[in-house]
């Protein structure tokens, strides 16, 4: 029995819940009635309906985010159903605003909006008072840091060995990028760090190695980002791995000399790019010096063993097919190990939507709110680079293809204006593949391979002969049992589907 249940449906298991813990350690004397109960958005609602019950709680508190709303909706209609004396509490990002149009509050008797460590805490002592706040949606009363209770102690064993162990050394945004709801944030605090890196410590010494700072710009004050470096570095070894999400454009040379420390395998950074169109930078209040940003990730791929993953973002205001095509093809020449095609989002509260009338923003209604089309991309054109994304994760970024793919897309005479163009020579092989399968899931890695051979001999035939020779290395190192010579590299016939395919490659370089 548990007077309280802390309940969320993470992204997958591997996803520990890191805000739940943070309401759980800062609990105080509740702390003893109160359970966490994790679940996935692929468990059943109905099965997680019944696992709450099974506490007999009188508080439940659901964190809700973008990839759990409708989930979270079906179970608290149902338990509010089953168990309508139950309380139940929402929180998270995607009720924090808008919270009054959202129908899942519909079920909700009260909704605390904001980082709720101490507001969670004091709710519930008035709920068990009988002091009930005569509203429901209760803005969270702003935090230091020094006040919140650290929640490392709470991750389990079993998370420790099976799960991404998410970390905070400082919390909160200092820009302002219109799409992303950390713009809302006035400034990044940091958490005091000789108190964060005690209880890195801990961790470490209780066995956990994978690490996942969510810092949202963990480069920004280098003197501390050192420090946390060193740190990691001092107690090094095979298992050790560390997630960063860095800027681009700030990389000091002191920074530098402490990357070039982190042996193979130890370190990976998240760099959102978004955008080189300084014309698109400029309408999302994203500040990047471009040349710089290029520069550093270059210089990460030279100087360094880090495993960097960029992300773009696909239907910012002002951004054509083109001009994405071209901001591709810069990063793809600063060689990061993958690149995340990213379609637009509408996050609750983010200042994008003053956009929408001028771009004629139209997002998809339904999570996760993607956009749909703008006054510059119609519909179609963002199906494409949807699926252009999808299969640049199955061929570009799945490391599957690692010998082969600069052979598929090099410098030729094909390519526009003589230069490279992996994106349209990318765009064409996505073209291809869809039209030949018209799936972008379901796709085995050996009908991946067939497929990228034939895509390449109708539509770059030039480069298929050393495209097929660097397939069986990559075939090799996949480890798939039977022979490369069993696959159906050829389309040995020539016909129809090889001049459409042909007139598609074509088409795909002049779309805009
Ligand atoms: C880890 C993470 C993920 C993980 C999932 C984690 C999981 N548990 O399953 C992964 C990598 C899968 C992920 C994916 C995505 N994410 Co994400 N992610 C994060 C990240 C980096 C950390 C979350 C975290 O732990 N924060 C730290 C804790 C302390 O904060 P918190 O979770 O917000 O919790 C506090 C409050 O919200 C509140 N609270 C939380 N729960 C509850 C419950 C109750 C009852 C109460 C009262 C209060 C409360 O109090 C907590 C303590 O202060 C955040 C960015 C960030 N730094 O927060 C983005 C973030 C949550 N993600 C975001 C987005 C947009 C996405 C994607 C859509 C991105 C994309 N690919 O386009 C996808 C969605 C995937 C999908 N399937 O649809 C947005 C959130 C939008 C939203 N409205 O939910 C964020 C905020 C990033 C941003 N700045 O824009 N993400
Ligand atoms: S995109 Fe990154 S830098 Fe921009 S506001 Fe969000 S977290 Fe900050």
């Amino acid at each position: 029995m548990s007077r309280i249940v802390l309940a969320t449906l993470n992204a997958k298991y591997i996803h520990a819940s890191f805000g739940l813990r943070y309401l759980y350690a800062n609990l105080n004397e509740l702390q003893s009635v109160t359970e966490i109960k994790e679940f996935t958005i692929k468990t059943r609602s109905i099965d997680i309906v019944e696992q709450i019950l099974e506490s007999k709680p009188e508080i439940v508190g659901f964190g809700v985010y973008i990839w759990n709303t409708v989930e979270t909706m079906a179970v608290i209609s149902q338990l509010k159903t089953v168990a309508p004396e139950i309380t139940i509490i929402l929180g998270g990002p995607e009720v924090s605003y808008e919270t009054e149009q959202q129908s899942i509050t519909d079920y909700a008797d009260y909704v605390v909006t904001g980082a709720a460590e101490k507001s969670f805490y004091q709710l519930c002592k008035d709920i068990f008072s009988l002091q009930y706040p005569d509203k429901k949606i209760l803005q969270s009363k702003a935090l230091t840091l020094t006040e919140v209770t650290l929640p490392y102690q709470f991750y389990s064993d079993e998370d420790l060995k099976h799960r991404l162990l998410y970390v905070e050394a400082s919390r909160g945004c200092p820009f302002k990028c219109e799409f992303c709801l950390s713009s809302l944030d006035k400034t990044s605090y940091p958490f005091e760090l000789t108190r964060f890196l005690n209880e890195m410590e801990l961790l470490y010494q209780r066995g956990a190695r994978n690490f996942k700072f969510v810092d949202r710009t963990f480069n920004l004050k280098v003197s501390t980002t050192i420090q946390i470096l060193d740190f990691f570095l001092e107690r090094m070894d095979d298992e050790l791995y560390l997630h960063f999400e860095v800027i681009p454009d700030h990389l000091p040379e002191k920074l530098k000399e402490a990357l070039k420390k982190f042996p193979e395998g130890s370190l990976q950074f998240e760099v959102g790019i978004q955008t080189f169109n300084s014309e698109v930078q400029s309408h999302i209040s994203r500040k990047q010096n471009n040349q710089k940003s290029k520069d550093n990730l270059i210089w990460l791929r030279d100087n360094t063993t880090a495993h960097i993953h960029a992300d773009l973002i696909f239907g910012l205001p002002g951004e054509t097919f083109a001009s994405f095509a071209d901001s591709f093809n810069q990063l793809y020449a600063c060689r990061p190990h993958e690149i995340q095609s990213g379609i637009l989002k509408r996050l609750r509260g983010s200042p994008i939507i003053r956009h929408t009338e001028t771009f004629d923003l139209r997002f998809n209604p339904l999570p996760p709110f993607n956009l749909l089309s703008n006054s510059t991309v119609d519909f179609a054109t963002m199906q494409r680079v949807n699926r252009f994304a999808r299969y640049w994760d199955m061929i570009g970024n799945s490391g599957r293809f690692k010998n082969t793919l600069p052979f598929i897309l090099i410098e030729n005479a094909q390519s526009r204006d003589g230069k490279a163009d992996p994106f349209y020579d990318f765009m064409a092989i996505t073209d291809w593949i869809f039209n030949k399968t018209g799936q972008t899931h379901q796709i085995n890695l050996k009908k991946l391979y067939e497929l990228v051979a034939q895509a390449v001999e109708q539509l770059f035939s030039e480069r298929y002969a050393k495209v097929a020779q660097q397939l069986e290395l990559d075939y090799d190192s996949s480890r798939l049992k039977g022979s490369f010579k069993r696959l159906t590299l050829s389309n040995s016939k020539f016909d129809e589907s090889g001049s459409q395919s042909r007139r598609l490659a074509r088409q795909s370089r002049h779309v805009s």
